[in-house]
Parts: C-alpha cells; sequence; structure tokens
C-alpha cells in the first residue's frame, strides 16, 4: 500500500512520578527522606529516512505513543527515562498541526497541572485537512531528525522537601504530561527532475531506461499511481533522482482525476519533464497536450511554471512522430525537445546528457523550492 497523506495522534511518554521514601538502615532507623525523582517520559521522533518511500506505516500505527518515564525509587534512585519512539518517514515529509488539536487528557491528576503543552491550531486552513498554514516541519534530508512531541519532565521525589522544620516529608510530584497532538502528514516527493505527461505518454517507460527503478508500464492509462523515484547515474559518480508522477489529465489543477494528489508532487521536483506522446496515438494531439499540460501546471501553482522546463517527444518509432516533432519544435522554437522511443531505448543517451547539462545550470533551484 502507498499513503502519501495521513492523520495521526501522537503522544509522548509521562513523566514518572516522584517516590516518597526515608532511609532505614540498620544503624541509622531514622534517616531521612530519600524518595527518588521520578524519570523523564519518551519524546516522539520523526526521522526522515531514504528508504521509506511512503507513510504506509503511519496507517498501521496512526497512534504514535512514546513510553513513560519510570517511578522514583527509594535510596534517592531516579526513575529510568521512557524509551524515545523514533518514527522513519520518507525524506520530503511535512507536518502539520491537525484538526482535533484541543489537548485530550487521558489521565487527569490531582491538583493544578501543566497541561500538555499543546497549541491550538495555527491556522484555521488545516482543520479543513487543508495544508496551506505554516507546517510544523519540513524533513527534507535523509537522517534529518525532529521531536515532535516532548516527553515530560520526571517528578520530585520527597527528598526535595525536606527542611528544618519538616524533616519527614512525604510531598511528591507527579511527572508532567508528554505533549500530544494530531499531526497530518503529508509527502511532497523531493526529486531532481519529475516526468509529467498524460497517462500512457510512456513517463514509466522512460524511467526503466534511465535508471534502475522498475515501475509497472502498461498499455492502460494510470497504470502508475503513485509517485516512483529512480536515480539516474551521470557521468563522474553524480547522481540524479527522477520522479515518474502518476498521469495527469485536463482539470487536474481543479482535482479532476486525482489531480492535487497527483500535482503536489511535482511542487518538489526542480526540473519537470515534460513527456508527449509525439506520434499522437490514440487521437492525440501533441501541440495540444504541450499546451495543456503547461496549462495545468501553471494553474495549479504560476511557480512551477518558471521552473526549468524540456520536452521529451517519446514514441518516435510510430507513424507520424517525425511530422509532428517538426511541427511541436516550430510551434515551440525556443524550447529544447529531446526525441525518443522509450520502448525502443532510442534516444536516451541525449536525454541523460541534456538533463545533466539542464541540472548543472540550475545547481541553485532546488534551495528556493522547499
Ligand atoms: N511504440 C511505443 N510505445 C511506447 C513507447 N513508450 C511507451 N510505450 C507504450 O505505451 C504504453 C504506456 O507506457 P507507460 O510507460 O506505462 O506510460 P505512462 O506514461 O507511465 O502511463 P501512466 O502510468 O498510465 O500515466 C505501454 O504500452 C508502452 O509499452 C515508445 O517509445 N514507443
Ligand atoms: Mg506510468
Amino acid at each position: 500500500m502507498f499513503v502519501d497523506r495521513i492523520k495521526v495522534f501522537a503522544q509522548a511518554g509521562k513523566g514518572g512520578r516522584g517516590c516518597v521514601s526515608f532511609r532505614r538502615e540498620k544503624f541509622v532507623p531514622k534517616g531521612g527522606p530519600d524518595g527518588g525523582d521520578g524519570g523523564r517520559g519518551g519524546d516522539v521522533i520523526l526521522q526522515a529516512d531514504r528508504h521509506v518511500d511512503n507513510l504506509a506505516n503511519l496507517f498501521y500505527e496512526p497512534i504514535i505513543a512514546a513510553k513513560k518515564g519510570g517511578h522514583g525509587m527509594g535510596k534517592k534512585m531516579a526513575g529510568r527515562a521512557g524509551a524515545n519512539k523514533i518514527v522513519k518517514v520518507p525524506v520530503g515529509t511535512i507536518v502539520w498541526l491537525a484538526e482535533q488539536a484541543t489537548p485530550v487528557i487521558l489521565s487527569e491528576v490531582e491538583g493544578s497541572r501543566e497541561t500538555a503543552s499543546m497549541v491550538p491550531p495555527r491556522d484555521s486552513s488545516t482543520s479543513l485537512g487543508m495544508t496551506d498554514g505554516e507546517p510544523i516541519v519540513d524533513l527534507i534530508r535523509d537522517g534529518q531528525q525532529f521531536v515532535l512531541c516532548r516527553g515530560g519532565a520526571g517528578g520530585k521525589g520527597n527528598v526535595h522537601f525536606k527542611s528544618s522544620r519538616n524533616r519527614a516529608p512525604r510531598q511528591y510530584t507527579e511527572g508532567e504530561e508528554g505533549e500530544q497532538g494530531y499531526f497530518l502528514f503529508e509527502l511532497r516527493t523531493i526529486a531532481d527532475a519529475g516526468l509529467v505527461g498524460y497517462p500512457n505518454a510512456g513517463k514509466s517507460t522512460l524511467l526503466r531506461k534511465i535508471s534502475a527503478a522498475r515501475p509497472k508500464i502498461a498499455a492502460y492509462p494510470f497504470t502508475t499511481l503513485h509517485p516512483i523515484v529512480g536515480v539516474m547515474e551521470l557521468p563522474g559518480y553524480r547522481r540524479a533522482t527522477i520522479a515518474d508522477i502518476p498521469g495527469l489529465i485536463e482539470g487536474a489543477h481543479r482535482g479532476v482525476g486525482l489531480g492535487h494528489e497527483f500535482l503536489r508532487h511535482i511542487t518538489r521536483c526542480r526540473i519537470l519533464i515534460f513527456v508527449i506522446d509525439v506520434a499522437g496515438s490514440e487521437g492525440r494531439n501533441p501541440i495540444e497536450d504541450l499546451q495543456n499540460l503547461r496549462r495545468e501546471i501553471d494553474l495549479y501553482d504560476p511557480a512551477l511554471s518558471s521552473r526549468p522546463w524540456l520536452v521529451v517527444a517519446n514514441k518516435m518509432d510510430l507513424p507520424d512522430a517525425e511530422r509532428n516533432l517538426r511541427a511541436l519544435q516550430e510551434r515551440f522554437p525556443r524550447t529544447k525537445i529531446v526525441s525518443t522511443s522509450a520502448a525502443q531505448g532510442e534516444g536516451i543517451a541525449e536525454l541523460k546528457e541534456t538533463l545533466a547539462a539542464t541540472m548543472s545550470n540550475d545547481k541553485d533551484v532546488l534551495s528556493g523550492l522547499i
């Protein structure tokens, strides 16, 4: 299963309770208080991991909880700290505070206590499940960690409460609650280049030729249902990541055909590669296809259309492709068009070279994207 958007509840561990105890030994029958402190609760920590490609693990575990701290003990022994819960997420995961962000108090503690430090939603749009507000974190580097919920501090043992007037204190404090809340996790694929095109244009076939990725290929539309990232080897031990994005159709910017789900994965691709069925098989018109795709991208997010882009005119092995290619180049004279037959492996070397050149021209683009 592939999950790229999910709401979860996370709760850090509560601190352990402080201990009430008195020192009792053979020759020290009335020793003073010696109750130790509780251990702190474990944190919920997110860690970006390039070996994780989607959020399915959270689907199976939508409640993420870290361990409680141990209670304090006699002889001034502190309770053990609760283990942190480390959740691995794909690189490119963005986290927002979600709807039910009001504190959910799982266990009331006597007396006043600091409420778990939950912050109300920063932006009401997040409560609608939309993700336009400020994210809490954007995990963009492999290995990057973020403490989502901090564990509560341990309570104090009675050893802290002794004074000249109270030499046998029975006071202690409870451990603090861990932070908790509902969060929306969303994956936005990060890649050097993204393959954008109508269904069946040959995007997955291309990705197979230029990388070791093995996306499914078939003669029906929407074979690819979620992004797949392949790594392309370039000369000089350089590498580029290429994302195969599910096919777009007209109206994608309005959400037609799961358009939003797919388009959001394009937003963090440095370079957009428009893959066109230049043979116009299936009764398509390559020029219209390119215009429509550019328009969909622009309507979804105008900033996207200013990204570096190039065109792959695919299916050159089929009739009419030559003629259509000339027409396409005439219509878009300043656009770099690489002609390929992904099925027959033609034009692949040129595509790789063009990509490498485009990438080295745009080294700084990525930093502006995220
Ligand atoms: N003749 C010819 N057929 C091709 C070429 N490239 C891909 N195809 C065929 O076109 C069909 C669709 O290819 P895919 O790679 O699955 O297309 P896609 O763009 O990934 O499609 P979706 O995942 O549905 O968006 C398959 O039957 C391929 O064999 C090509 O260069 N020439
Ligand atoms: Mg595909």
